[in-house]
């Protein structure tokens, strides 16, 4: 009953329904739209480091130990992880092509957008084998689009979004106030991320989480994107822990001991063997630099974002240009756990470039790529 009262409070008309709600809360602004996205999770393959080579160093990749003292870890860098992709309707028979310039985003979800005004369906597929759901951050939401499972008092139609079992489908439905835009000191559009709630740890390190990109009204163009940037870059810093994987029991050796390798199961050897440190599911510069090239002169926007797990702060750095955050000049950003922030850059110097989170650990660990600037 909140949740209706809440709503009257929104749209000053009876509930009729997702749609309806939509519309009326939206009514003001004749060029608010509904965008629809068909979204599965599906059990892939995934590689951190395709053909093998350390594309910062340019040699054949041998990995490198989290701390100097550890040998190299006989491990694979080809994982089975869970993750969000995009289809192109409701059948989830065909996989949505990735245009090129979102080819950066790796092994993460595709780019959910909203303009303020507008209304986002995700309709979801779980083709996983565990309860999955799409949590969104920043848009507004009611408790049959939370995507998490609490006592929240909630019961009936209202839990169907907690967590959508294998081989299920739910529709989430997010209206975008202008509370989930830009704010006084944001640009033109902001970044906020959707992931997997459902076991929250687990299903993030599986690899369920996605960024979503909110316009400012009157500053976007048709497609949603911002009518002042030229370029978009969605880059995520994410330390994978492997063994909080729901995969894990697939992924990680299963006689440890005979192959050398710690229990993966007592914390001390965690970071050193099973703890991914990447950018979009890429490490040691395995990102394609292709996708990371922008032009000299371009306006270009990043947004930049962290994973959920302890310590998963980072402080990404681009070599060769600066960046613009909130109207301060820097080339190093503070990004807390689960922390989101744009950085705008007027590239100047033309090259290849490193672009590295400066926590030496993680650094050392492979959190690197590089991005060049042509001219
Ligand atoms: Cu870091």
């Amino acid at each position: 009953m909140r949740r209706h009262a809440r709503f009257l409070v929104v749209c000053a008309l009876p509930l009729l329904g997702a749609m309806q709600l939509a519309g009326c809360s939206l009514a003001s602004d004749p060029g608010s739209v509904t965008r629809t996205y068909y979204i599965a999770a599906d059990d892939v393959t995934w590689d951190y480091v395709p053909g093998s080579v350390d594309q910062i160093s340019g040699l054949p990749y041998t990995d490198t130990a989290y701390y100097r003292s550890v040998k190299p870890r006989p491990v694979s860098t080809r994982y089975v992880k869970t993750l969000y992709r995009e289809y192109a309707d409701s059948s989830f028979t065909t996989l949505k092509p990735r245009p090129p310039e979102w080819e950066h985003l790796g092994f993460l979800g595709p780019v959910i957008r909203g303009v303020v005004g507008d209304t986002i369906r995700v309709v979801f597929r779980n083709n996983g084998t565990h309860p999955y759901s799409v949590h969104p951050h920043g848009v507004f939401y009611r408790k049959d689009s939370e995507g998490a499972p609490y006592v929240d008092g909630t019961q009936g139609p209202d839990r169907a979004d907690d967590g959508v079992p294998p081989g299920g489908t739910h529709t989430y439905t997010w209206l975008v106030p202008e509370r989930a835009g830009p704010g006084p000191m944001d640009g033109s559009s902001i970044i906020w991320m959707y992931h997997s709630h459902v076991d929250e740890i687990r299903d993030v390190n599986s690899g369920l989480l996605g960024p979503l990109i909110v316009t400012a009204r009157g500053k976007a163009r048709r497609d949603g994107s911002p009518v002042d940037v030229d370029r978009e870059l969605v880059t995520a810093f994410v330390q994978v822990h492997e063994e909080e994987s729901w995969s894990a029991a697939d992924n990680l050796p299963r006689d440890a001991e005979s192959a050398g390798i710690p229990n993966p199961h007592q914390l001390q050897n965690i970071y050193p063997w099973f703890v991914q440190f990447s950018i979009n599911g890429y490490t040691h510069g395995a990102l394609p630099l292709r996708a990371l090239t922008v032009r000299k002169g371009q306006r270009v926007r990043w947004y930049v974002f962290a994973s959920t797990n302890d310590f998963d702060g980072h402080s990404p750095h681009w070599h060769g240009n600066t960046v613009l955050v909130n109207q301060m000049r820097t080339d190093v950003i503070n990004l807390p756990t689960m922390g989101m922030l744009v950085a705008d850059m007027v590239p100047d110097d033309i090259g290849t470039w490193l672009y590295h989170c400066h926590i030496s650990l993680h650094l050392a660990a492979g959190m690197q790529a590089r991005y060049a600037v042509v001219p």
